[in-house]
């Protein structure tokens, strides 16, 4: 649990996502709620889109610390989430400009929605409240506090990747950029090459000026840009793992077990993924092992249409997958798109022999250590891990592949699947090692403690 002992305030957090009733085991959310149990605090979030939005905050729930929600139009939560933040920031951050969709008032609606949670944060914070900004839906929330005068220190921590400067050109207010990060104290990323990527964008604007440390200076203020890569709760899925009820498959006893397990979205590289399983399938020798790849991905925003898209690619890419390669008694490739409970996936991550963790641009991506948390320690389990996974960075001992590139995507799968047992082992203890040192206690603390430590002095106003 993060100390916060050393912090005279309470903690606010903002996400867009918050949990109505428990909170769910694992995840982001539990760690947000971990940290706000330490001391007591404050945890907002979007209220389920109603016709009409008003300000202020409806309290729900009651406990440790409280939880309240912020009102949301159902037009807002087109504008707002569906359309600026999903169909503008998320594309664009992942590398993807090309399936931008701008529409008027998307924007407007970002703007009020932003304003608005920062008015009701304005009315509740106290002068030493540390307030905790999460994600891409809140970009402006600093801004608007600033301007109201609160001089409170305030974290952004983003869990997506950030645009690399060539791709920012294409938002429209790309020239706002700057004002909205230097709002914040600290600005956390996931990774180097996402502090690099905001680095360059911030050298482009005339009025921000880089001074060490990963401090800048901008209009009177001063912030950092840091990486906090985040983690899980390793101890806690490791356990949730053993203990998984077994799934009948109906397996051949040696059939390895590829598994893949996403939220439904055009990042995470599942079509690219099937097309090297086919490489793969098409290269295998007479009396090769006959592996099944079980990909759950369950849809996700179905109102925007390029998820829409994503989904009839994957899923004519799976018939034709199997139409090429099944036998009687072997269906190669099953793809899952119902909602499979968490315990049961840490036990198919248990199960597996290879994972398939192969976005073609992601924050991190926990999948991947939550597969190495649930483990057999003695006959571990191989981890095939995107370059353009925030989690590369620190996962070094994966399988490192492109998922572009098919033929050395298929080749990786084969090497994968025939990893001798020491060189698994090799692998996992070095991924174990980090996965259980730099998890989900160790973000908040890290986050928390920089922020909270952040000089007074440094906080000037506008
Ligand atoms: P997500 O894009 O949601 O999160 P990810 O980190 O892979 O991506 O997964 C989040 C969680 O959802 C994991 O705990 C996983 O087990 C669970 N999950 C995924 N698919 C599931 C399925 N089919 N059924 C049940 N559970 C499933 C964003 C960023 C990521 C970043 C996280 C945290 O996009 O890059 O790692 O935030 O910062």
């Amino acid at each position: 649990m993060a100390d916060q002992s050393d912090r005279p305030g309470r903690l606010i957090v903002v996400s867009n996502r918050i949990p109505k009733g428990d909170v769910p085991a694992g995840g982001l959310v539990f760690a947000i709620h971990e940290a706000l149990s330490g001391a007591g605090g404050l945890w907002i979030g979007a209220a389920d889109p109603t016709p009409r939005a008003d300000d202020g905050l409806t309290r729900i729930g009651s406990g440790t610390y409280d939880r309240a929600t912020f009102a949301l139009s159902e037009k807002e939560h087109h504008g707002y989430y569906l359309g600026y933040a999903n169909s503008v920031l998320w594309p664009l951050f992942h590398h993807r400009p090309d399936l931008l969709q701008i529409e008027e008032g998307d924007f407007e609606s970002y703007a009020v929605v932003n304003r608005r949670v920062a008015r009701a944060i304005g009315k509740v914070a106290g002068p030493d409240d540390l307030i905790w900004i999460q994600d891409y839906h809140f970009l402006m929330v600093a801004q608007e506090l600033r301007a109201q005068g609160l001089t409170n220190r305030i974290g952004l921590f983003l869990h997506i990747p950030f645009p690399n400067p060539t791709d920012v050109m294409a938002l429209p207010q790309v020239a706002a950029l700057p004002a909205w990060l230097a709002a914040h104290d600290v600005v956390g990323l996931q990774t180097m090459r996402d502090v690099t990527s905001a680095n360059e964008i911030l050298r482009h604007d005339r009025q921000s000026q880089m001074l060490n440390d990963g401090y800048w200076t901008r209009a009177g203020r001063v912030f950092s840009i840091l990486s906090f890569p985040i983690g899980i709760d390793a101890r806690g899925f490791a356990e949730t793992a053993a203990r998984a009820p077994r799934v009948e498959l109906q397996l051949a006893p040696d059939a390895p077990l590829l598994l893949g397990v996403d939220r439904l979205d055009y990042s995470k590289g599942l079509v690219h993924r099937f097309e090297a399983f086919d490489e793969y399938l098409g290269t295998r020798r007479p009396g090769d092992p006959r592996p099944t790849f079980l990909q759950i991905a369950p849809v996700s925003r179905e109102d925007v249409t390029a998820y829409q898209d994503i989904r009839e690619d994957l899923e004519r890419a799976a018939g034709s997958i199997n139409g090429a390669h099944a036998d009687l008694d072997w269906t190669p490739l099953r793809y899952v798109r119902r909602h499979i409970d968490r315990d049961v996936i840490a036990g198919l991550y248990r199960r597996a022999d290879v994972a398939l963790v192969t976005p073609l641009a992601d924050g991190m991506n926990l999948v991947a250590k939550e597969f190495v948390a649930a483990q057999d320690d003695n006959n571990p389990g191989v981890l095939i891990l995107s370059h353009f996974a925030g989690a590369a960075e620190q996962m070094k001992a994966a399988v490192l592949v492109n998922p572009f590139d098919t033929h050395s995507f298929a080749q990786a799968l084969d090497r994968a699947i025939r990893m001798p047992l020491e060189e698994r082992r090799q692998r996992h203890d070095e991924l174990r090692k980090l996965v259980f040192e730099k998890d989900i206690d160790w973000w908040t603390q890290t986050f928390l403690r920089r922020l909270s430590r952040t000089e007074r002095s440094l906080l000037r106003r506008r």
